[in-house]
């Protein structure tokens, strides 16, 4: 989820929001201006060892990771036998489901309405609120291989908990994941009635529980970390403690965990019960907080949550658990309460990373929040958009925007963070919540997140990207790879996925072992051309490559990093990435033009040899050619 404003919603109107809601969001003002930098050992310690950063041993895995992001009912369906149900969808937008839902087919056209769908008539986007595909924790245990053979190296799930809604983001219990990820959906839903959610005594594993500790240890057993999505601002209304709360009345124990305004009068025939929900909506009821985050007994609830999924068998070493946690809408809670939460999490686990969806300033003039509150205090990092959108405005704006200013950009975000944090920040070009990156070059006058939808823009185009815009794509991934900070993929990247803002960038993962229908349809039943959907290989191949760069250079992954060349005229942007030894040099020309380099103004250290880290070809140093829309990587050999 994000927190954006489109549009003006009063936080406590009560607006309806299709599915998470994620496009009716606003922000809330406010919970700025914290002192910084109180606790000095947050800080990854910075020695400056010959020419590269050096970091805490507990952290280097930060700066290592190659991120990957699964939403999990899209990623892969392991198993058609667990797949949800239609009661499963209870209690969740859009409150209704037609008497003839089906799954959808993993292969169908995205955009063609399903016979159940076009019987009610509500259109794509309606629907697309009500459709499952059965994704689970089997599929990803069987594409873990896959995983590891493209680089990943660090997963991060979307919420796993279980949920009526496709995201997830509404949570109907903590302690559980979803019946319908795992193996036994309906003994999960038997074995949830015997507990008491109050009492962690009583909490058991369910089948899903146990397929995700082997989905865990199977990750591990690969040397792959995994962190899950922490959604604890809201809960969804089926959530045990809001419905304890609303059946039992004032008096409930419960009463005070969440922002209740209103009671149900008995004497009267309608329902009067009215709550506090996130931003206004009513579907995601907010714990009640204060300058210190929630209730004590919420507190003490979501201890407990961590203590189970950071060490499921209770016996002080975190190898069998998650590896840290994704926070949603970090800055909708107080940082005193994140500061607090990091103890308990570090507590469990020293090596544990944190990162927060720490996203805009202010939507509407583009600013990125500066994350360093957070980073000072609570987080080791955050979702960094603010990275991907610098790089999309160089590369990927139809207007030129200036390479000195996209250089002033990067160096700003470097000095706010420093370099030790700069390793570790994930940067992305897209998520469950932004339009893909496969997208973005097909549609390059929208910024992210802005406009760039079908649903309230029909000018946005739905095709793949041509050889072009492919060629930018690439150019881009590159930079994200050979720049500091750990490159992070969004499931299907890596194949050529293509998709606009939520939901369509939540179509169903494209595997090469199963045969899809072409792309036909429109939302909107507009022209469009017959695209084939196929991962496309040598784009998967690309990623591959620049994944085994990275795990076979140090100075990738933690080496210091020097601006070489901002040339505004030519469009070219070069650096150095050093450690110790390992001295690379990446340049980019953002142009449509041919650029040849001397090799004076890279201004390279003495070297023998300089190698092309892409073709494994020996490079003259005379005059460096760097194609259109391309780039170059060489190491000092
Ligand atoms: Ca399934
Ligand atoms: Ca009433
Ligand atoms: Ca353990
Ligand atoms: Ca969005």
């Amino acid at each position: 989820m994000s927190a954006r404003c489109p549009f003006p919603v009063r936080a406590d109107s009560a607006v309806r929001a299709p599915g998470d809601g994620s496009w009716k969001v606003c922000h809330r003002l406010g919970r700025t201006g914290f002192a910084s930098g109180k606790l000095a050992w947050l800080i990854p310690l910075i020695l400056l060892a010959g020419s590269s950063i050096s970091l805490p041993a507990a952290t280097k895995w930060f700066a290592d990771a190659i991120w990957y992001q699964i939403f999990p009912e899209r990623f892969r369906n392991g198993d058609p036998a667990n797949d949800p149900v239609a009661a499963s969808l209870a209690g969740t937008w859009p409150y209704s489901v037609p008497n003839d839902w089906r799954v959808v087919p993993w292969t169908s056209d995205w955009y063609a309405l399903q016979p159940w769908e076009k019987a009610n008539g509500r259109g794509f986007y309606y629907n697309a609120q009500l459709r499952r595909y059965g994704g689970d924790l089997q599929g990803i245990i069987d594409q873990l291989d896959y995983l590891r053979d493209l680089g990943v190296n660090a997963l991060y799930l979307n919420p796993i908990f279980e949920s009526p809604s496709l995201h997830k983001y509404g949570a109907t219990m903590y302690h559980h994941v979803d019946k319908h990820f795992g193996p036994d959906p309906k003994g999960d839903l038997e074995l949830f009635a015997r507990e008491d959610a109050a009492d962690p005594a009583t909490w058991r594993w369910s089948a899903a529980d146990q397929l995700f500790l082997k989905l865990l240890a199977e990750a591990h057993r690969r040397k792959m970390r995994v962190i899950i999505d922490g959604v604890f601002n809201h809960v969804g209304i089926p959530f045990w403690a809001f419905q304890r709360a609303r059946r039992e009345g004032p008096d409930s124990r419960f009463a005070k965990w969440f922002h209740i305004r209103r009671w149900d009068d008995a004497a009267t025939s309608q329902d009067e019960f009215d709550y506090q929900g996130w931003i206004g909506i009513k579907d995601l009821p907010e714990f009640a907080k204060d300058a210190r985050g929630p209730h004590a007994e919420v507190k003490e609830h979501l201890r407990a949550v961590l203590r189970r999924w950071m060490d499921p068998n209770g016996d002080g070493n975190p190898a069998d658990g998650v590896d840290g946690w994704r926070l949603d809408v970090a800055a909708e809670l107080p940082l005193p309460f994140w500061e607090e939460f990091r103890g308990w999490v570090k507590a469990i686990n020293p090596e544990a990373y944190l990162t927060g969806e720490i996203w805009w300033d202010n939507f509407d003039q583009f600013t990125f929040r500066d994350a360093r509150p957070w980073l000072d205090r609570a987080f080791d990092s955050v979702m960094n958009y603010r990275f991907g959108d610098a790089v999309y405005q160089f590369f990927n704006q139809p207007q030129p925007f200036a390479a000195t200013e996209f250089r002033r950009l990067l160096e700003t975000m470097q000095t706010e963070y420093g370099s030790g944090r700069s390793l570790v920040q994930q940067n992305l070009f897209g998520s469950h919540d932004t339009s893909r990156i496969g997208s973005a070059v097909v549609n390059p006058q929208y910024r992210q997140d802005h406009g760039a939808g079908v649903e309230h823009n029909r000018g946005y185009q739905v095709r793949p990207p041509d050889a072009a815009e492919k060629q930018r794509w690439k150019q881009m991934v590159a930079f994200q790879f050979l720049a500091p900070g750990a490159p992070y993929i969004y499931y299907g990247d890596e194949v050529g996925m293509w998709g606009a803002d939520d939901p369509d960038c939540r179509k169903p993962m494209v595997w090469d072992d199963l045969k899809y229908d072409p792309e036909r349809a429109h939302p909107f039943g507009q022209p469009r051309p017959v695209d084939n959907v196929a991962p496309d290989l040598n784009l998967l191949k690309f990623y591959r490559t620049l994944a085994t760069l990275r795990r076979q250079h140090l100075a990738l992954r933690r080496g210091n990093f020097t601006w070489l060349i901002a040339d505004d005229a030519r469009r070219i942007v070069a650096f150095r990435r050093q450690s110790g030894d390992d001295r690379i040099v990446a340049v980019f020309n953002a142009s449509d033009r041919g650029a040849t380099l001397a090799a004076s103004e890279l201004n390279l250290p003495p070297a023998p040899r300089w190698r092309d880290l892409i073709s494994g070809a020996q490079v003259k140093l005379g005059a460096l050619r760097v194609p259109a829309s391309g780039f170059r990587a060489l190491r000092a050999e």
